[in-house]
């Protein structure tokens, strides 16, 4: 009954799940439309050349000493840090170049709408409001104004409420910056920030999805229409149950572990979907997902992601696993172009 009032509340009209969800029956009242009908519709050339689950914790940042960050470390998070090497090798093959990345964030959070970066520069210092510690830094990025208003338009086009953030003093929040940092940190692409709207929170997990699932369709349908060969960055944790202490030494590896066995249950069974091609199941699967491993896929991320992919049938490649304060952390890429697309062979995992 709570759920039903909730739904009742709800602010715009996107295919309300009709039925009690369950992995099976939970999406097949609306398929999207498929990329290639898109792209044949538009003519605008545009392509996803890769979409990735970009998890943002600062301690990586902060891990890798970069000039823009001012607190040092001695290291730390190999695991995970290591995965993101192995991404920007993948994304420095030929044939791959990208205009623009495309960030989802759940650290810029908007309560009315989804909210787009508006201005063409920003020039601040961005600190991190629980890691001070750890997260002070410079940054100097440039934004795709355009492709961000054509998402926007497209998004409103579908019965989302958008608002464009025209603030030139906007602190650019750091699941943003961690993410498009530790995967071009050149910082020679301009970027597109979309901020992660409180539906899954206020309303229902079952809202926050459909609502991600039409900003994921306007997302693709804005590359396909302005000719963007766009990078797509899901930046958040899976498993999200933290330590609430920090140790003497931030970096200190013999204190960092995952928290809980189903935590780790949840991590291991979310990274099989996606590297099985099951894109759909775990679209379907996040709301279990979201409650049982307190995930931070409530921040609509990883759900956009898989929705602007138009839920990949083929296998995504897993870059790296690693816990940060016991948060679960996988860097993953799927890439729909078949002739680069690498997958390493799986054994029983
Ligand atoms: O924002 C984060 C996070 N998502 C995971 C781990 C540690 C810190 O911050
Ligand atoms: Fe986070």
């Amino acid at each position: 009954m709570a759920k039903t009032m909730k739904q009742m509340r709800k602010p715009v009209k996107i295919n309300p799940p009709t039925k009690p969800r369950s992995p099976r029956n939970a999406r097949k009242a609306k398929s999207v439309t498929s990329v290639s009908s898109v792209a044949r519709r538009s003519g605008g050339g545009g392509r996803i050349v890769a979409g990735c689950l970009a998890p943002h914790p600062p301690h990586l940042v902060y891990a890798d000493n970069p000039p823009q960050n001012e607190p040092r470390s001695e290291g730390g998070w190999e695991p995970v840090r290591w995965g993101y090497e192995r991404l920007r090798a993948s994304l420095a093959r030929a044939t791959r170049e990208y205009d623009a990345i495309i960030v989802h964030s759940p650290h810029w959070r908007t309560q009315v709408g989804h909210h787009f970066l508006g201005v063409p520069k920003f020039r601040n210092l961005s600190v991190d409001p629980i890691f001070p510690n750890l997260f002070r830094f410079k940054c100097d990025l440039d934004v795709d104004v355009e492709l961000a208003q054509a998402i926007e338009e497209r998004a409103r086009g579908k019965g989302l409420v958008t608002k464009m953030m025209r603030n030139p003093d906007y602190r650019i929040d750091y699941g943003t910056i961690a993410a498009c940092h530790m995967v071009n940190p050149a910082w020679d692409k301009p970027i597109v920030g979309i901020s992660s709207n409180g539906s899954y929170k206020y309303y229902s997990n079952d809202v926050g999805q459909e609502q991600q699932r039409a900003l994921g369709a306007a997302t693709r349908e804005a590359i396909e229409a302005t000719g963007r060969r766009a990078l797509l960055l899901a930046s958040n944790s899976i498993s999200h149950r933290h330590f609430t202490r920090e140790g003497k030494l931030p970096e200190d590896m013999s204190q960092e572990r995952i928290y809980h066995h189903g935590q780790h249950l949840w991590d291991m069974h979310a990274i099989r979907l996606m590297r099985d091609g099951r894109a759909e199941q775990l679209f379907d699967e996040m709301p279990d997902l979201i409650d049982d491993a307190t995930s931070e896929a409530d921040a609509g991320c990883l759900s956009w992601l898989l929705s602007a992919l138009a839920f990949p049938t083929y296998p995504a490649e897993l870059h790296g696993y690693g816990t940060v304060i016991g948060t679960g952390n996988a860097v993953v890429e799927w890439d729909p172009d078949p002739r680069t697309r690498q997958v390493t062979p799986r054994g029983r995992t």
